[in-house]
């Protein structure tokens, strides 16, 4: 690999087995070309954000090494998402495999297909307490410490299901 960059994404599924679902993806990350999975988070049930008619999620988040530039990292997300027969039926509807990008090194990008950090991150505790727990240091770009934004942040409806090893 060359220049190589950190990206952190966001893994979520409430459809057809989900724990498995995340597992899959996240030996299929550390597949993907110039890529490397470094570190896992452990997998967190969480209740969903949004419509309530649906079941609960499961949700991580996966930290990468990877030589690929941001657009084509997002390329490689969203075909592993059609493989998983990605279904979404409704806006903030239930989803078999959701893949967010999150953070790419300390970027900050604002492109029609792609909002870095990620927009919605700094308020949903699914995606910080996996964040912070395999990066508890991390400052997200423009936004401060991710322990500092979690502390604002309810996360009682979360709660771990399986440990990262
Ligand atoms: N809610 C939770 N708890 N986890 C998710 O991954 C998730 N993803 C979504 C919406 C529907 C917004 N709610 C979620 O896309």
């Amino acid at each position: 690999m060359t220049a190589t960059h950190t990206a952190y994404i966001g893994l979520g599924s409430n459809l057809e087995d989900p724990v498995q679902q995340l597992k899959t993806a996240l030996q299929e990350l550390d597949q993907l070309p110039e890529t490397s999975l470094t570190q896992a988070s452990s997998l967190y049930s969480s209740k969903p954000v949004g419509p309530q008619d649906q079941p609960d999620f499961v949700n991580a988040v996966a930290k990468l090494e990877t030589s690929l530039e941001p657009l084509a990292l997002l390329d490689q997300l969203q075909a592993l998402e059609q493989t998983h027969r990605r279904v979404r039926e409704r806006h903030w509807g239930p989803r078999t495999l959701d893949l967010d990008l999150l953070l790419f090194d300390d970027q900050i990008i604002s492109h029609p297909r792609l909002i870095v950090p990620h927009a919605h991150m700094h308020e949903r505790g699914f995606v910080l307490l996996p964040l912070a727990e395999i990066s508890p240091n991390l400052s997200l770009p423009g936004k401060g410490s991710i322990t500092d934004i979690l502390s604002n942040i309810a996360t009682d409806d979360l709660q771990i299901l399986t440990k990262s090893e």
